[in-house]
Parts: C-alpha cells; structure tokens; sequence
C-alpha cells in the first residue's frame, strides 16, 4: 500500500510541475526521515508534494499538490504570438489568467474563447490561431478572448508584406494602397496600369512611377529642354517632380528614326526642390532627343 501510494504522489506531482519545469518550489512538506547506521545517514525523501511555483517575468504563479483549489478568475490578458503578423499569415493567440487567490495561470489558446472584433482577421480556430486576411495596408485587427466570465482583447498589427496581392488590384504591377487611394476599393476599372482615366497622356503606371496624381491632368511629369546662356554647345535638362527615392537617368539619341536611346554621360545634376536640372555639357550634335528614365525601386 505504501509502495503505491507513494508512486501516486510522484505521478500527481510531474502532471502539475511538468508545463513549467524551470519553476523554483517552495515545499510545504518535505515529509522525509533520517535514517542512520554506525557507517552512513540517509535523508529520505517522499518528494515535494505540495508548494507553490513562480516565475517573475512573465508572471506565472502555481499552487500545486492539493486536493483541490477554490478560486474566481480576477482578470485575463490576451496577446498574440507574433502581434505584428504578415498579411495571410497566423499568430497564435494565448493569455494569462490572474485568480483571486494570488494564482496566475497560463492559458493556451484552446483554454479560451476567442471572438474577432474587428479588422482583416480571416479565422480564428478552436486552438486560437489566428490567420489574416490580404491587406493593401498596414491594419490593425482586434481579437477578443473570454475565459471563465473574465475577458480582454488583444490587437494585431496586419503587416502589408506583399504590396500588389489585393484583391482586383494584385498583381498589376501597381501599389494596391496607390490604387486604392486614389480609386477607392477593388474593382474599379479604371485604377489598371493602363487606362489614362484623367486624360493627360500619362497613364497610371507612368503617373505612379513617377508620383503624380493619376485623378488631376494638372499634375503629370513635366520635362523641358532649354538652351544655356553663353554655352551653345549645352543643354538644360529641366524636369518635375523629383523625389529623393526615385532613380532618373538621362537618355538620348540623335535620330529618332534609326537606332535606340543611350545613358547620357557628360553631365552635371542641380536640384531646387522638386525640379532637377540635368545639363548636356556636350550637346554638339545637329539634333539631340532626350528623354528621362525613371525607375522606381519597390512596387
Ligand atoms: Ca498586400
Ligand atoms: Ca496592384
Ligand atoms: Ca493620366
């Protein structure tokens, strides 16, 4: 009888302290003898059956080896594994439960019920994983969790990790968040890369590329070619807008007939503002045709 009873305390004992084995004990019984003989002493030991276990940070504060323990959750705190998560993504919603006797319990995401409140979460499933729905921006989305009458919310920060994966918009080759801003939610025909939709000839690929307003045919890129007082074998280059995260490459050719466009080389750049002045130290040719290239790194 003893043998088994002791093997019942050893197996109650690991099923509480196992979730959480870097725990200090604190025991309340040791329940051990000394036992001695002419040549040795033995401390024995029944284990620790009974103490309480804490963790500081996170806070994490268990009763363990009594028969039974009477409580009322005070309160819970929910967050999210990770709280900023990718868009089409998941994080694994979890909390801590603080009992009214001094208790803080952890709580996986199955121990709780979980409600989506607001924002692009998709699904929240019996484990408490949630995954994301594709956004065109960054989004918050807030997740409400209940637990034994006590309740918090936790909220995410939606990241736009892939910016052309929105709905009508993905995959165009335009910044979903640039078409939304200026054509309101998908569809809308006319936020495509090519559809001139304010008529200035430029269309909205070109007006993104460049960072004009694709809506106002008074704002479109603008290039002018001038002469350089005093210097005939010179041309200015006058160009708008420029922005420092855009790449601008002068380009020409002599016949617009034959032949292809080529890097201009000899060159100086000045920059008022958003207008640049690229000007052709060598501009002997009887006719030149310039053009700008403009690159834009990310979608
Ligand atoms: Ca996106
Ligand atoms: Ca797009
Ligand atoms: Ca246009």
């Amino acid at each position: 009888m003893n043998t088994k009873f002791i093997m019942l305390l050893a197996l109650t004992l690991y099923a509480i302290t196992a979730p959480a084995a870097n725990l200090t004990t604190s025991t309340l019984d040791g329940g051990g003898q000394r036992a001695t003989t002419a040549n040795y002493a033995n401390n024995g030991s029944v284990g620790t059956i009974g103490g309480i276990s804490t963790v500081v940070s996170p806070s994490e504060r268990m009763r363990h080896g009594y028969i039974g323990q009477l409580f009322e959750v005070s309160s819970i705190a929910v967050t999210g594994t990770p709280v900023s998560v990718n868009e089409g993504s998941t994080s694994q919603l979890s909390g801590r439960a603080a009992l009214d006797d001094a208790t803080t319990n952890v709580l996986s995401g199955a121990d709780v019920n979980w409600n989506i409140v607001t924002g692009p979460i998709a699904s929240i499933n019996a484990s408490g994983l949630a995954t994301t729905d594709i956004v065109y921006t960054n989004t918050p989305a807030t997740a409400r969790g209940f637990y034994l009458g006590a309740t918090n919310s936790v909220t995410l920060s939606v990241l736009d990790s892939n910016p052309d994966n929105y709905q009508a918009y993905a995959g165009d080759g335009l910044n979903d968040g640039w078409q939304v801003q200026y054509f309101g939610l998908p569809p809308n025909a006319n936020a495509a890369p090519t559809v001139d939709f304010d008529g200035d000839g430029q269309d909205n690929l070109f007006e993104y590329v460049a960072g004009v307003v694709p809506t106002n045919a008074a704002s479109m890129f603008n290039l002018q070619i001038a002469n350089v007082t005093g210097q005939p074998n010179q041309k200015n280059l006058i160009f708008s807008p420029r922005f420092t995260d855009r790449t601008y490459t002068p380009e020409f050719r002599t016949n617009l007939l034959t032949g292809t466009y080529a890097n201009l080389s000899n060159f100086t750049t000045n920059d008022a503002g958003l207008v640049r002045t690229n000007t052709d130290l060598s501009a002997t040719q009887a006719s030149k045709f310039y053009r700008i290239k403009i690159t834009l790194p990310q979608l």
